[in-house]
């Protein structure tokens, strides 16, 4: 009950600090960020996109633990479980003045809640000492005090939640404010029929609301657009710079359909999708810093991108400025920025992974050298360098589903970014190679769909699937897992064809 009420408090009171600074937020940011590598991606691949979900029910079933072992302390030694309290206490304190974006007032949730925790724990067992063999009304007075602990635990989390929420509402006015400028460089009209008309293959453009999501923010960061800026200095840069969210909707604005996948995404996985994004061009803000690729004499060869959420993104110079579409995106799919993905600006880099390109909450670029700086992953024995392996994927039929006998559409998408694709093959069991037919292509950057009419006969079968770029390179058969630099092999299926 004293560990519940705790936290309860705890919650409250970062309420009034920020969101990030409750112990529960605090101590998981620090978990992801000390966490293998290795165990990282075992709970991405085990817990999908709700291992944050899963990381706080931990936490607190270990605080729950924590709790009663302290509760049998301080029942055989007096102020001894108390005291182990506050130092739980101090332990989520200095999680939470660790994590970025900290300041000193981001010790106070914890510690009040410790302090809490602690006087109700040393109180609640001075009541239970005091219960047995002694009157009806000792033992009632005991039930009332934890029982109503309980409840004002209860409401102490509610409150404090939604007090939380009441912080971002700036946030939230700045983004209902965004009126997206049109593209002075529309995305060029895609053409008709990128979209085959195959039951159980995903749209060509992902909605929003379906878009992957992976981040380490516990808590999605939630920026005031209006108090926004975008710093760019470091190695080679002549002039820093410094931009205000209005001072990118003024420029030249482009929009371009982009496909941007996850390295942790296993062979036929779901880490990846396309938008429609809007925004405008990093190598020309970079220009006008003064920055030049090492092709050009620059002595900066790494870009690395910070977040306001203390993420570091390494990319290559060379790459944003080889004339790709590389964006500063504010716009995705004709919606300012969903917080979730980035708001109020985030990077793009066609042809590179989301973890060496796509720095959401961007809020500085820093020009450096891949040998002097590690950014996050990387720290975390990721490869520095990411370039998007070419793959493809079967979406339908369904790995593992019963099929009637005939003609059967096996159909998915297949993406080499920046090479395109253009041939994707499927082979049936021990079978040739047949080529499937390829749904139109709208440009290198975006995935292509993909389809083969099978005339299915009865048994177990497998089908796999194989896709060739615009380089002429077939995608490996070769199995490797996501680690360091994203999953090679072929996506195979097995049916039962009745
Ligand atoms: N600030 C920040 N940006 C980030 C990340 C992150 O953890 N924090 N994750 C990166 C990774 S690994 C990927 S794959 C993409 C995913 O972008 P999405 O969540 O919008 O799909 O964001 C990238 N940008
Ligand atoms: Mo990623």
């Amino acid at each position: 009950m004293a560990g519940f009420a705790a936290l309860g408090v705890a919650e409250l009171a970062a309420a009034a600090v920020r969101p990030e600074a409750g112990p529960v937020t605090a101590v998981g940011g620090a978990v992801i960020d000390l966490t293998p590598a290795p165990v990282k991606e075992w709970a991405i691949r085990t817990f999908g996109e709700s291992d944050k979900t899963v990381l706080q029910i931990g936490i607190v079933l270990v605080l729950a633990v924590v709790a009663l072992l302290l509760g049998r302390w301080e029942l055989g030694r007096r102020g001894a479980g108390a005291a182990g309290m506050l130092v739980f206490g101090a332990v989520g304190a200095t999680a939470a003045v660790s994590r970025p974006g900290a300041s000193a007032a981001d010790a106070l949730p914890s510690l009040i809640g410790a302090a809490a925790g602690a006087a109700l724990l040393y109180r609640l067992v001075s009541l239970v000492l005091a219960a047995p063999g002694a009157p009806a009304a000792a033992r009632r007075r005991f039930l009332l005090v934890a029982g109503g602990t309980a409840v004002g635990a209860a409401v102490a989390v509610v409150i404090g939640r939604a007090l939380g929420a009441t912080r971002s509402r700036d946030a939230e006015a700045s983004r209902a404010a965004v009126r997206l400028p049109r593209p002075e460089d529309p995305a060029p009209p895609r053409p008709r029929g990128v979209q085959l008309a195959v039951p159980g293959v995903g749209p060509f453009i992902t909605p929003n609301n379906d878009f992957y999501r992976v981040d380490t923010a516990l808590v999605v960061p939630k920026v005031d657009a209006t108090r926004w800026r975008l710093r760019v200095q470091g190695l080679g840069v002549a002039k820093e710079l410094t931009f205000t969210f209005d001072d990118l909707l003024a420029r030249p604005v482009v929009e371009r359909d982009l496909t941007l996948n996850c390295v942790s995404n296993e062979v036929g996985g779901p880490y990846i999708g396309t938008a429609r994004w809007t925004g405008v061009r990093l190598a020309d803000l970079l220009r006008e810093a003064g920055v030049r690729p090492p092709s050009r004499g620059g002595p900066a060869d790494q870009l690395v991108a910070r977040s306001v959420d203390g993420m570091t993104i390494g990319t290559p110079v060379a790459d944003v400025m080889d004339g790709r579409d590389a964006l500063l995106a504010f716009g995705m799919n004709g919606e300012p920025l969903p917080f979730e993905h980035g708001f109020p600006v985030r990077m793009l880099v066609p042809g590179l992974y989301g973890y060496v390109s796509a720095c959401k909450w961007i809020e500085e670029i820093e020009l450096t050298t891949f040998d002097a700086y590690d950014a996050y992953w990387a720290r975390n024995g990721w490869a520095a360098k990411a370039p998007v392996k070419t793959q493809s994927r079967i979406d339908t039929p369904r790995g593992a589903s019963r099929l009637r006998a005939g003609t059967v559409a096996v159909a998915g998408v297949a993406w080499a970014q920046r090479r395109g694709i253009v041939r994707v093959e499927v082979r049936v069991d021990d079978g040739p190679w047949q080529q499937a037919e390829l749904a139109a292509s709208d440009g290198p950057d975006t995935w292509r769909q993909w389809y083969l009419r099978w005339s299915a006969t009865p048994g177990d079968h497998t089908l796999a699937v194989r896709a060739t770029d615009g380089s002429g390179v077939t995608q490996t058969a070769r199995r490797v897992g996501t680690m360091p630099d994203g999953a090679t092999g072929r996506h195979e299926i097995r049916v039962t064809v009745e």
